[in-house]
């Protein structure tokens, strides 16, 4: 028998095991085929971009090892971003920062950027199928310092209230482009290192700064502001914290951004997505992995994303919640790294679209307790693999670890010649 016939004999059995378990399997595979992710152009280079190559990545964010082979270029990130794609099944967006744009090696200035700097990316994504995202950019510029939008210079915040407006017009001139909004995460790393004694002042700053900014509407593209427990070098205080930007959002209508790294570690990310449903437009998630803090390791499968897609399908919330991917890792092969965490992302999706979620949710309404923990436990191990290898089989993506061998052979023609 052949390779292929194992992948549909194994997957018309689970179809039939869900199906006692009254789960359709065609179902829970449309939808999967349904959700794109954003993948962030950043794993490419180490967070580095295109405005200074040479420079240092600052605000409190690190991105260790020194794996060889990072793209250094545009033509290199981009080679790299389709080799991932070719890995990963399903369509895709691409989520840009403001400091990968096509500056034609010229130093452009974060408050005099345009939309024609991402000119040739609107038509590259246009050719390679990619919808793209946008990112305003406030660190590692020599104005970044601890304070942007809410620094009490006038000059200095002024500067990046110029940046994230121009970064608004482009992300609705690349949502005009591609006929469906861009969405454009402000995270900025403000904060201080130790006891900050004004703390309200430079809210009210931020505060401030964001109503200038999102003065101007827009019908192609969509805000959302992303939180942070704190950054290196700025462990006391954090001015975008979450209850800072979850108020905001709620009385603003805008988007939250939750980073799976941007929270003390024992929190629950999965909980907040029904209580944020509830009050603010819609989500845009960061999945990452912190290990003891906000280290940005690969995405796995792990609980905490599996809790965290269980949440969003329960919530049948997949149209009002957008999943970026944000990490880092500089230290084993990157564009493996894209693929790990984008494959174990999407993973963890379709086993939340496996659930039995009616018998379940049955079992919760008779308070059978017992019934609905033992049924949640026997789920852990229905062949949800069998499901996840046609998924990729039909989809034209090597099946299982095949794609390791790919990789390595990319590694060894291209990346390590670097
Ligand atoms: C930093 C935030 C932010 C960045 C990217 C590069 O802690 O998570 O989203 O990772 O903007
Ligand atoms: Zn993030």
């Amino acid at each position: 028998m052949s390779k292929d016939q194992n992948i549909q004999k194994a997957f018309d059995l689970a179809v039939e095991r869900y199906a006692a378990v009254g789960v359709d399997v065609n179902k829970a595979l449309a939808d999967m085929q349904k959700i794109s992710l954003s993948l962030h152009c950043w794993q490419a280079d180490d967070v580095t971009g295109f405005e200074n190559p040479d420079g240092q990545l600052s605000g409190g964010i690190q991105a260790t090892g020194n794996y060889p082979g990072k793209a250094r270029n545009m033509e290199e990130l981009r080679a790299d971003i389709l080799k991932a794609k070719s890995f990963i099944p399903g369509d895709h967006r691409l989520n840009l920062h403001e400091i990968y744009g096509d500056f034609g090696g010229k130093f452009v200035d974060r408050d005099k950027v345009e939309p024609k700097h991402f000119a040739s990316w609107m038509a590259w994504a246009k050719e390679n199928n990619f919808k793209l995202d946008f990112n305003s950019t406030s660190f590692s510029h020599p104005k970044s310092g601890s304070l942007s939008l809410s620094n009490p210079d006038k000059s200095i915040r002024d500067f990046w209230i110029e940046h994230t407006k121009r970064c608004r017009t482009i992300s609705e001139e690349m949502g005009k482009a591609q006929n469906d909004p861009c969405i454009m995460n402000l995270w900025i790393h403000d904060g201080s290192k130790d006891i900050t004694v004004n703390r309200l002042k430079y809210r009210e700053l931020l505060k401030d700064s964001l109503d200038q900014i999102f003065a101007q509407k827009y019908d192609n593209m969509k805000d959302c502001i992303e939180s942070k427990l704190f950054g290196i070098g700025a462990e006391s205080y954090t001015v975008g914290s979450h209850d800072f930007y979850l108020g905001y959002g709620a009385q603003n209508g805008k988007m939250v951004t939750l980073d799976t790294g941007h929270f003390h570690l024992t929190e629950s990310i999965a909980d907040k997505i029904s209580s944020l449903l509830l009050f603010t437009p819609e989500i845009m998630l960061h999945v990452s992995r912190p290990i003891r803090w906000d280290s940005d390791h690969v995405t796995i499968m792990n609980d905490d994303t599996l809790d965290l897609a269980k949440e969003i399908v329960r919530s049948n919330a997949l149209d009002r919640v957008h999943i970026g991917l944000d990490y880092f890792d500089a230290s084993i092969n990157r564009i493996g790294a894209y693929v790990i965490g984008s494959r174990a992302t999407q993973k963890c999706f379709l086993q939340a679209l496996l659930e039995p979620i009616a018998t379940l949710r049955q079992y919760e309404a008779n308070d059978q307790l017992f019934e609905r923990l033992a049924l949640l436990e026997e789920a852990k191990s229905l062949p949800w693999g069998a499901v996840w290898d046609y998924f990729c089989a039909k989809n034209n993506v090597p099946v299982g670890e095949n794609y390791i061998t790919e990789i390595q052979k990319y590694e060894k023609e291209v990346t390590s010649k670097r």
